[in-house]
């Protein structure tokens, strides 16, 4: 079964993404037709080359579409068109959701991810959305640093109506973990969702305690985690790839989450990641609530991004 296919919550989200994407200064959904006017030549193969740099879409992948699109049509008015379809064909193959296989319980989700970039409110999100599902979620509290991270997820867990597993303050991280997982399988719970301290990759003693968590879930269930899900936070920009990268080499990434797509009019991030990552793309968050939350699709982010200018 498809976990967190897109539901009726999600209609409007297409609306709100294209809208707050866009918010501030436009990019690739303000004057492309205009751009292409004259029909394709080397001066607007620059200025677009110049567009898809400012908006984060990166070196590579920029490269890629000027070609793709050089190769691909000299008439202006098809320009759009085309560029629509190489974006498409590059987002596509990272949509790819979350599945829940039914044989794997608890099914354990590992949030991972640098200070401050989402983790904690999409660990909420997501026991929100599972229990909408009919799930039952366990949530640990693996941010033992801050207090406060603790109050936020008893928050998330009240309103979802997930348990949420804590220790001590300072407690050890993998030993919340295990706890979680305990009581997930004494319960037969279905999902367990970790939320860890935010990190930097280049701190290695915090890498290598988060290595450590992820043995102890590993020694739990040598399956799990089912899902280690890196939290990128988009306005990053070309940061949030050197994230993805060490995070990746260090622990086996195996899904992403951007938020705070709502928080840059340079949401060619996901593009860039599409180009260098082969990391699907689970969800993309566009604010704070839970309806700013959905499965990520190409379709929908490409229509979003290269928008009809007369819609
Ligand atoms: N605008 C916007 N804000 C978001 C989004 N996702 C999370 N936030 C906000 O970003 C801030 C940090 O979110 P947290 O979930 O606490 O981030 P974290 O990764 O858990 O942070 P640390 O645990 O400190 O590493 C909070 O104020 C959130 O409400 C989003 O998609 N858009
Ligand atoms: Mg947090």
């Amino acid at each position: 079964m498809l976990s967190g296919s897109t539901s009726e919550g999600d209609s409007g989200f297409f609306g709100r993404l294209r809208s707050r994407l866009n918010r501030g200064r436009a990019w690739l959904a303000g004057d492309l037709a205009g751009l292409f006017a004259g029909g394709i030549d080397a001066e607007t193969l620059e200025a677009l080359e110049t567009e898809l740099l400012l908006a984060d879409v990166g070196v590579e992948a920029t490269q890629a579409l000027v070609d793709a699109l050089q190769r691909s049509t000299k008439n202006g008015e098809d320009a759009v068109e085309a560029l629509r379809g190489k974006v498409l064909e590059l987002l596509d193959p990272l949509a790819r959701p979350l599945d829940i296989p039914n044989g794997a319980k608890p099914f354990v989700i590992l949030a991972v991810g640098v200070n401050g970039t989402g983790k904690t409110t999409t660990v909420g999100k997501l026991a929100h959305r599972f229990v909408a599902e009919g799930r039952s979620v366990v949530i640990a509290a693996a941010d033992t640093f801050r207090a406060a991270a603790v109050e936020q997820l008893a928050e998330w867990g009240r309103r979802a109506g997930a348990t949420v597993v804590s220790q001590a303050d300072r407690a050890d991280p993998a030993a919340v973990v295990h706890d979680a997982l305990a009581t997930a399988r004494a319960r037969g719970a279905d999902v367990v969702i970790a939320d860890t301290a935010g990190r930097l990759h280049s701190d290695a003693g915090l890498m290598d305690e988060l290595a450590k968590i992820h043995r102890v879930v590993s020694r739990f269930d040598t399956q799990a985690p089912h899902e280690t899900l890196l939290v990128l936070d988009a306005s990053q920009g070309q940061n949030a790839l050197v994230q993805a990268e060490r995070f990746n080499d260090r622990l086996g990434v195996t899904g992403l989450a951007i938020t705070k797509l709502d928080g840059t009019a340079r949401g060619g991030i996901v593009i860039a990641i599409a180009r260098r990552l082969a990391l699907p793309i689970r969800f993309v968050a566009i604010g704070e609530a839970i309806e700013d939350f959905a499965v990520f699709s190409a379709g929908e982010f490409t229509d979003a991004l290269i928008g009809d200018r007369a819609a």
